[in-house]
């Protein structure tokens, strides 16, 4: 068995369709040759492989579903999550570069930025030619972004930006960024600084134990002059960042499982070599029910991004929905990451195979997008109509 199939206990390919499993294809294909053989030494080393850019661009890794005439492919949902579920088959942390730069940059600019912006920034985004990072968490507003303080004052032709955001993924090395601050009077704007502008830094988080192959750091502005054309026209209100995390979250859902596969495949191929007491451990109904287990929440889970792709290419899917799905996605990967790792053994604590490396990575995605704590809330106020957030 190719060690790149994808478990599909319930027959979903039949669900796909030909474009669909093309695209998985050559996603497949590239990570397997580009990116498996070189990610355990770059998240061992803590670096992001930078180099990888322009492949990820080149397979239509960022900004999917954005249209051709803005330099994206006009995909459907279902193929921008194939897209992420082999991505995160690889590593998290390159998952998380291209979701930042198609959900977090690309598609607030494609949704609320206007024709120049549109022009300017997103066909060099999708090319990979120019990087983006989105800044909406503070260090005392992380769950609750309507608190953040980062704001902007009216100078003329330009306004002036103060604060700063802590865990920017890709703030490192990133070309622009889409800022969300608060105006004088307290509304919510999205604001595309770029690098270069006076007073705008980017430092780089350190001693990371997850994400490692990932760069994650800080936005700093000091009377930072940012023109007004770089203000997003298209929204205003806490509802603009938010919709922007949608797209991502969504990704998440598909990316989760691609990692839990991973795992899976791992464990189970793991489980028919490793011989102990005369035996594979396989044969084991300890090991089998870790096994039986795994597989049933990843079918379970396929199912549920599955038609969530549907509801989202057709328009139907709501944030409450999304929310669900990611929170399942990454409950389900992390457990079945904690459970292969102790099938392996002692192997499973080794760069040799990349079980720990999911599970470390997954308490980032756990975390970040809403925490599990918070997409859990959100299920609650949607089905009994009370707000247990405050
Ligand atoms: P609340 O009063 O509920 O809502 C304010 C306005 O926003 C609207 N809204 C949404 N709109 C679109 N999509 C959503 N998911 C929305 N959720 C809410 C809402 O309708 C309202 O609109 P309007 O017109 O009435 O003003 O806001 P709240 O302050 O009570 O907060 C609600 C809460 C807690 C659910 C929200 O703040 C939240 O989701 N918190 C979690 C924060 C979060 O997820 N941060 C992620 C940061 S980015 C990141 O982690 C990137 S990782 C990237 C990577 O590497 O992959
Ligand atoms: P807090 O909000 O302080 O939460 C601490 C704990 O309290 C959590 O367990 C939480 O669930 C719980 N909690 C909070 N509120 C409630 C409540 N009302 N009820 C019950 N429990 C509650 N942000 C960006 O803007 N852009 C990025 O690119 C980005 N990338 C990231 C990359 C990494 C590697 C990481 C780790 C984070 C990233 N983030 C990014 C930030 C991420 O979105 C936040 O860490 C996340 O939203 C949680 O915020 P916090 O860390 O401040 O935790």
């Amino acid at each position: 068995k190719d060690l790149y199939d994808s478990p599909d206990y319930y027959l979903l390919d039949e669900l796909l369709t030909e474009e669909h499993k093309l695209i998985r294809a050559s996603v497949r294909e590239w990570v397997k040759k580009e990116l498996s053989p070189v990610i355990e030494d770059f998240a061992q080393r803590a670096e992001f492989p930078r180099y990888l850019i322009p492949g990820l661009a080149a397979i239509g890794a960022f900004g999917p579903t954005i249209p051709v005439e803005y330099g994206g492919a006009g995909l459907d949902y279902t193929a921008y999550g194939i897209i992420m579920q082999e991505l995160e088959r690889g590593d998290s942390g390159i998952r998380s570069t291209a979701s930042v730069q198609g959900s977090l940059v690309m598609y607030p600019i494609y949704a609320f930025g206007s024709e120049e912006q549109k022009q300017k920034y997103l066909p060099k985004l999708a090319a990979g030619e120019m990087m983006g990072c989105f800044g909406l968490t503070e260090p005392d507003f992380g769950s609750n972004p309507g608190g953040m303080v980062t704001s902007f004052k009216d100078a003329g032709d330009y306004v002036v930006l103060n604060g700063a955001k802590l865990w920017i993924s890709n703030a490192p090395f990133a070309d622009i960024a889409v800022v969300w601050a608060k105006n004088e009077e307290g509304v919510v704007h999205g604001l595309i600084v770029e690098r270069g502008m006076e007073g705008f830094s980017t430092p780089e988080t350190h001693q990371k134990w997850s994400l490692r192959a990932s760069a994650t750091g800080e936005l700093v502005f000091d009377q930072v002059k940012v023109p007004k054309a770089n203000i997003l026209p298209g929204v205003k209100g806490l509802k603009g960042p938010l919709s922007c995390l949608n797209q991502a979250r969504y990704g998440i859902a598909w990316g989760a499982l691609g990692a839990a596969m991973d795992c899976y495949d791992t464990a189970l191929r793991y489980s028919k070599e490793r011989v102990q007491f005369d035996r594979p451990i396989g044969g084991f109904q300890l090991q089998q029910k870790k096994l039986a287990e795994m597989i049933t929440e990843i079918t379970k889970g396929q199912l549920l991004v599955w038609r969530l792709g549907i509801l989202k290419s057709e328009n139907r899917a709501t944030p409450e929905q999304i929310s669900m799905a990611k929170r399942n996605s990454v409950e389900v990967a992390l457990d079945i990451a904690r459970q292969a790792r102790q099938m392996l053994g002692g192997m499973g604590i080794t760069g040799e195979y990349p079980i720990m490396r999911h599970m470390m990575n997954l308490e980032s995605v756990v975390t970040y997008e809403g925490t599990h704590d918070i997409h859990l809330l959100i299920t609650g106020m949607d089905v009994t109509g009370f707000n247990a957030f405050k």
